[in-house]
This record gives structure tokens, sequence and C-alpha cells, in this order.
């Protein structure tokens, strides 16, 4: 690679010393992949003799990241693939080219940011040296099939090794219990080799009954042969298990492994932790902090019981599985439930949100909220008091522990390793791909954002997981071109703190891709006449095209035209005014249709959010300078799902559509709730709606960043309507048929189920475990997290 590349530079010596000339005339010490093909671009245009398409030199500057120039060397990051990066600098006068490591690569970032730094050799974090006898994906397509590849390689290792693997199985089995009551095998079962007797033994008996025989009626004589209940409520199912395992004894596959595994009574109870922000059933959406990740939470919630009951029921076991939510305790609830210990969840029989304080070095309890951003210090002790809430509650500990976002998945690391149970990450959002060169300037914004805490604790989150949900492909390794959230934690620097030169794989199979859904309740077709809510549509009315609103500031002077529909919090990530100004900016725009926003609040004396506050004053700003009162209606509210639900189908029949702006979007539950409601959508291709929408197709990808492009894209969407009147109906359509197909919470619970299970197992029978990663772990944390979280608390 290297040596092909020295020759098509030597080969191609002046355009290779023009466009390195170039770069470094760009007056930047870091430049990013879309500016530095620009450059490349233009110098191909206007040179005799660029060089040809598919040589070295050219697919380096396809590949290439980014660039760091530090004179006279040209620091190249290179992606040739999916999750794979190599490093080279190029010395612009001579034309040299020398590989450098990931760290060599990293120091000439950190020497450009911090000219005099503290170290010539900081703390370098690398996860790659615990990996070498762990089993690690090649392909990039199986990146997020953790599941298949681990059943796949551990299956064969596990059975091969003469009989080993399956004792471990048996082992496994006896290991079942719920309220001291114990399942699936007893101690009558001494071995492999009983087992296989008492399977032939049970076959046999069961034979004379109906496959409709409940479990009770065969229970005794099953007892006796050694099987206790578990294997299934019938007899027609316990026949099917048995066979299972039997065929696993037989001739171990990975796929009659998952399907017996998926079978057995594991999980009766399970943690789920998210720590920040307001988490409740009602008035708490759009406040700071609250988001998907609550929607998404009390959806999941609702989902994983029905198909805990549903499998437990199918295995003849009559127990109530157990789910607790649980979050912070705010005293200051500001109207929300949240300064409420506990509370039942809605569509569940025995789910709960339980909440628990933050208390301060002293003790004493925190009453306020405090930004998701500054919650480090408090972490550890709401570890300690959680835990011995949970063990109270459940008389014992969960069977999984689920952690939401940084702060969640850093408790449920601390919470699982001492616990010892099974822990599965869930980050709806890394902050570091959000925020350009969050890491590289973190100094910069430390003050506002403590991303060096938030960092810290991902890196160790991430690598102590047994495994990770992801929405998307993208969000564990990107796309071709474009880096994944994971994907950016693999080499990166925190200049004077420290260094990562391997802070995760993401060929690692601990990640699996699991998409959530839209509450199919809830959000559905605006063609489902059966199902709408017409009693609501006054109300809707009303809201957007009604006179002034208390909480609103803008009057639709024109109803009759279509809606533009925006609805998120009101971040700057969100890019809501960005929106905002494209339309203001677009005159063919502001003809054609009317702009609906729903964020924040209008008033923002009533925000305690800085950066909410700095959006709602750069929001007021638009309107007076463009004028926008007879066009635009921005409504400061909250709105309960029914009604946001009806909301959409709402818009859908006036023929609208629905604008996703943000700079970034790690998966965007709106984007799904919108399509599957039926409208069309236009959503940001930074994140996960680039995997959710097929450009032209099910919806429009845009750029935020090209606002007038982005208007001309949904300007066009409203010609070709207006010239097409199946235009909007065909795209519609298309996008409720998208969410549909790939986006349900049914396809979610039966895949975390099965995940939840096939972990725990490989966990128990394998050194999984990865103890001398927990070690290291363990020593990061105490030594880098715990004094830059101390900081923070002054
Ligand atoms: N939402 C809402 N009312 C609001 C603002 C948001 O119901 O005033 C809901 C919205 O329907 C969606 C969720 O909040 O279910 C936002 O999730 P998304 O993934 O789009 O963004 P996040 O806020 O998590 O970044
Ligand atoms: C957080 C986000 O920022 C959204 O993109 C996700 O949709 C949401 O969490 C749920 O995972």
């Amino acid at each position: 690679m290297l040596e092909s590349l020295c020759n098509d530079i030597t080969t191609h010596r002046e355009f290779s010393y023009l466009l390195l000339r170039r770069f470094q005339g760009m007056g930047r010490a870091f430049v990013l992949r879309s500016d530095l093909q620009d450059e490349y671009q233009a110098l191909a245009a206007e040179h005799p003799e660029p060089p040809p398409e598919h040589s070295p030199l050219v697919q380096l500057v396809e590949d290439v990241q980014e660039a760091v120039i530090a004179a006279p060397w040209v620091c190249l990051s290179v992606r040739p693939r999916v999750g794979r990066w190599w490093y080279l600098r190029i010395h612009a006068d001579e034309l040299a080219v020398e590989p450098l490591t990931v760290g060599e690569f990293l120091a000439f970032k950190e020497h450009l940011v911090s000219p005099r730094r503290l170290h010539d050799k900081p703390l370098e974090f690398d996860i790659g040296a615990f990996q070498r006898n762990f089993p690690s994906m090649r392909e990039s397509r199986s990146i997020g099939r953790g599941l298949e590849f681990l059943n796949r390689k551990l299956s064969s290792q596990l059975f091969d090794r003469d009989g080993v693997g399956l004792h471990k199985l048996f082992l496994f089995l006896r290991e079942h219990r719920s309220n001291g009551r114990q399942l699936m095998i007893n101690d009558r079962l001494r071995d492999v080799d009983t087992l296989r007797s008492a399977i032939r033994a049970a076959e046999k008996r069961l034979r004379t009954h109906s496959h409709d025989t409940p479990w009770a009626d065969v229970a005794h004589a099953l007892q006796d042969l050694g099987l206790e209940p578990g294997w299934g409520k019938d007899v027609g199912r316990v026949l099917e298990s048995l066979r299972l395992l039997s065929d696993l004894l037989e001739a171990p596959s990975p796929e009659t492994l998952e399907r017996f595994l998926a079978r057995i009574p594991m999980i009766f109870s399970m943690l789920i932790l998210s720590p920040h922000g307001f988490f409740g059933q009602a008035n708490v959406l759009g406040l700071p902090d609250t988001g998907g990740q609550v929607v998404y939470i009390l959806d999941q919630v609702r989902a994983l019981e029905r198909e805990m009951h549903r499998r437990l029921e199918e295995q003849g076991l009559d127990i109530q599985p157990r789910i607790l939510v649980m979050t912070r305790l705010i005293p200051e609830a500001r109207g929300t439930t949240c300064d409420q210990p506990e509370e039942a969840i809605s569509g569940t029989q025995n789910a709960k949100i339980l909440r628990v304080p933050f208390r301060n070095r002293d003790g004493e309890v925190v009453s306020q909220w405090i930004s998701r951003f500054e919650i480090w210090p408090y972490l550890e002790r709401y570890a300690d008091d959680v835990e011995t809430r949970v063990k109270a509650e459940l008389g014992g500990r969960p069977d999984l522990i689920v952690g939401n976002y940084s702060d969640g998945n850093l408790v449920a690391t601390l919470l699982s390793a001492r616990m010892q149970v099974t822990q599965c990450n869930i980050a709806h959002a890394l902050e570091k791909t959000k925020y350009l060169y969050s890491d590289l300037y973190w100094k910069d914004n430390e003050d506002q954002y403590h991303f060096s805490c938030q960092f810290t604790a991902d890196l160790i989150a991430m690598n102590a997981a047994d495994f990770i949900i992801t929405s998307t492909y993208q969000e564990i390794a990107g796309t071709d071109h474009a880096i994944g959230q994971y994907e950016s934690y693999d080499a990166f620097t925190l200049p004077d703190l420290y260094r990562v030169v391997k802070g995760v794989d993401v060929f690692d199979p601990r990640f699996n891709i699991v998409s959530p859904g839209a509450d199919a309740e809830v959000y559905f077709s605006y063609q489902d006449t059966e199902r709408r809510i017409r009693g609501l549509h006054e109300e809707l009315e009303e809201m957007l095209f009604g006179g002034p609103h208390p909480e609103g500031r803008g009057v639709l002077a024109d109803p009759d035209k279509p809606v533009i529909f925006t609805m998120a919090r009101l971040d700057r990530i969100k890019n809501i005014t960005g929106l905002v100004s494209w339309y203001a900016n677009s005159p063919e725009l502001r003809e054609q249709a009317n702009l609906v926003v729903i964020a924040g609040y209008v008033d923002g004396s009533r925000s305690s959010d800085r950066e909410e506050q700095e959006q709602i004053g750069h929001m007021h700003h638009l309107f007076d300078e463009h004028g926008l009162d007879g066009q635009v209606r921005w409504l400061g509210v909250r709105l309960d799902k029914v009604l946001s639900g009806e909301l959409y189908r709402f818009i859908a029949d006036r023929k609208g559509v629905f604008v996703q702006p943000a700079l970034f979007e790690a998966f965007g539950l709106t984007v799904i709730e919108a399509m599957v409601s039926g409208l069309p959508t236009f959503a940001t291709l930074y994140g996960g709606p680039l995997e959710i929408i097929e450009h032209g197709r099910s919806g429009y990808h845009i750029d935020p960043n090209h606002g007038d492009e982005a208007a001309r894209t949904l300007m066009a969407f409203f010609q070709r309507c207006a010239e097409d009147p199946n235009h909007w109906a065909r795209i519609s359509e298309a996008g409720m048929r998208r969410v549909e197909a790939r986006y349900t919470w049914q396809r979610y619970a039966e895949r975390m189920m099965t995940l939840s299970r096939i972990y725990g197992f490989w966990k128990y029978v394998t050194n999984l475990e990865r103890a001398e990663t927990r070690r290291y772990l363990e020593m990061f944390h105490a030594l880098q997290y715990r004094p830059l979280a101390a900081r923070l608390e002054g």
C-alpha cells in the first residue's frame, strides 16, 4: 500500500506537490475530508495531468478522513474501509512518505493544540492490549451482528473440546431458579449422560399424552426423572424443548443453541437505569435533557414486559416479570411527578419507575435539576443508593441491568460488576460526534460541557458492557465515508489529559443493532380512519391556525397552505432555528407553505437551560428580522403523546411534511413517528435518519450545513406535488411501509430477550467475563474518572 503510494507520488510529483501546498495553503491545522476533497477536485480540474482515477494517490484522497498540517509535514488519517484506519505523514517539500502509529498521529495533533504539552508521553488508554485472545469479526458487514458471530464462533469452540462444553451447558441448566424454586433440572441429574437418559425417558413417557396436556399433569412424572418446570406450558412445548436440547447434545449448531437458549427462563427481573433528566410519564417531554430516551424506555418497558410474559407463559411458568426503571428523584420537580419515589408505568402489569435522589458529598439530597453535563460527581454515590433500593425492592439482584446514555451506562457498569449481573448498554446519543473537535479542544468546552468526564465514562462503560444495543449500523461504524459514533472512540486525544490509541473496537461482537419503534397504539397512519381521534381536531385546529396562542408566537395568515412541521427539544444541535432561518430566507418556500414549530418556550425566562435560553433568543430575533409572524407559528408547548400522534396525522390530512433539521441526530424518534403517520419526512443526513430514510423513496435527506439547498429540496417537493397529485401519496406510503417493516417494538423486544439470554449464557460458560479488562477499567475509573468528576463538585 505504502510502496505503491510512494511510487504514485513520484510519478505524479508535480501534482502531489501542488496538492500538499494547497492543503497547507488553507491555513488551518486540521482539515476534514470534505475540504480536502474540494481542494483535490479544484486542482484536478485545472491541472493538465491529474493522476488517473484509481491510482493510489486518488484512492488516498478518497479515503482520507483528516489532515493535520504540521509544516513541513502533512499527516493523514486514512479510513480505507469502515472501521479500519491507518496513519501516515508526507513531507510537503521532499514528498517523502512515512507511516505513523496512531499514537504518533495523535501526538501531532496534541502538539498543535497544546505546544507546551505537559508530558511528551501522556497516559495512553489501549483496550486493544486486552483483546488479543478474544474473538473479533473481520468484515464490515458483520458489524452490529455480534450475536450471530459469537454463536457461530463459540459454539464450535465450546463443543469441540471433548465434552467439556457440554458439561458446562449441563451446569448452566442447573443454575436456574426463581424465588428459591429450582427450574429446568434438579440434582437427580449428575452429568450430561444422566441428562441424555432423562430426555429419552421423558420423551417416552410423554408420547402417550396429547400435546395440549398441561405441564401440571405431567409435572410429577417428569420431576422423578430430574426435570423441573421451565420446559414448556404443555406436553407439545416440553417435547419441542427436549428435542432441541437432545439435538444440541448430539450435534451442536449455533441455530439450535439460539433456539434452545431463547426458551430458557433466565430473565425474570430487569433494572433499567436512566439517571439524568426529568423521567416521568407526563409533562416532561421537551424539558431540558428529557426527550427520546424517556419515550424509548417507556415503550421498551411495555414491549419487554409483554415479551417476558409471553416467554414465561410458554415455558409454563406463572411468574410476574419485574421491570424497574431507576431514575433520579428531583425534589424541585416543576409540576412533574419527578419528586415521587415510585410511579407505576401505565400499560404494564408490574413495571415501575423508582426514583432515588442524588446526594452531595455531605450526604445531603440535591433538590434541583442538574444538566446532564454536570451530574458526574453524583453517580458513584447514586449507584450505592440504587443498589440498596433495588435489592430491597426485588429481594435480591436483577437478572439483567440495562444502562442508558453515558451516565446510566456508567452506573450500570458499577452495579453489574458488584452484583455480577449481565450488563447491556444503550447510548441513545454519544455526545462526541455531535460537537466538532469536542475531544481535541476539550479544555475550551470544559466549563460548559465537561466532556472530559463524559468521554472517560463512555470509555469505561462501553468496554465493560456484556453487550451493546444500537439503533442503527451507522451508530457503531458510520458509512463508507463517515465515521460512526462508537468508531469515533477508536482513537482520539484529550491533550494534556490522556490519549486513546484503542478506545473501542467496532468489530467487537458485543455490538448488536436492535432498532426501536414508534408506539403503534399512538403513532399510526392518517388513513386509519377508525382509530383516528377526531375529538381532538378542534383543539388542533385552534392550536395551529387559531389566533394568538398564550404560549406561542405567530398567527398563520393563510391557513390553507400546507404545513411544514417540526418538533424537538430546543437544543442547538436540533437546529430548529436553522430551519426557521432557511425558511425565512426562501421567499418561494414562504409563498408555498407555512411553518409550524413546537419547541422550547416562547418566554425565555421559563427556561433554566443555557443552550435553550440562547436558542429562544435567536428564534425571536429571526421572527423580528424576517417578519415571520404571519407565516410561522411557534408553540412553546409540550404535547402529550396522544395529542402529538393525532397532530402528525392532522398535518398529513392537509398534505403537509415533517422536517428534522438537526446538525446531528443519533437516531431520531420523531422521524419514524412522522413517517409512520404518513407525513413525507425530510431529515438530516447526519446520523440515524440517513439509514432510516431512503432518499427520494421513503423521504428525503437534507444537509443542515447547506440550508439553501435544503430549502430547495422542500420547494422542489411542493412543486412536484402541485404537478403530480400522486407524488405526496407515494412518498407518504413508502415512509409508512419503511417504518412498519423495520422499526417496531415487538421485533425489538424479541431480539432483546434473545440477546440477554445468549450473552448471559456465554458469560457463564466462557471467560467472556474479561476479568483483566475489568480490572484495567476499574483503575482508569479510580485514577482518571474520579478526580475529574470530583473537580466538578468544587
Ligand atoms: N416529544 C414530544 N413533545 C415535545 C417534544 C418531543 O412528544 O414537545 C417527543 C417526540 O414525539 C419524540 C421524542 O420526544 O418521541 C423526541 O425523541 P427524538 O429521538 O426525536 O429526539 P431526542 O429528544 O431524544 O434527542
Ligand atoms: C437520543 C437521541 O438524541 C435521539 O436521536 C434518539 O432517537 C433517542 O435518544 C432515543 O434513542
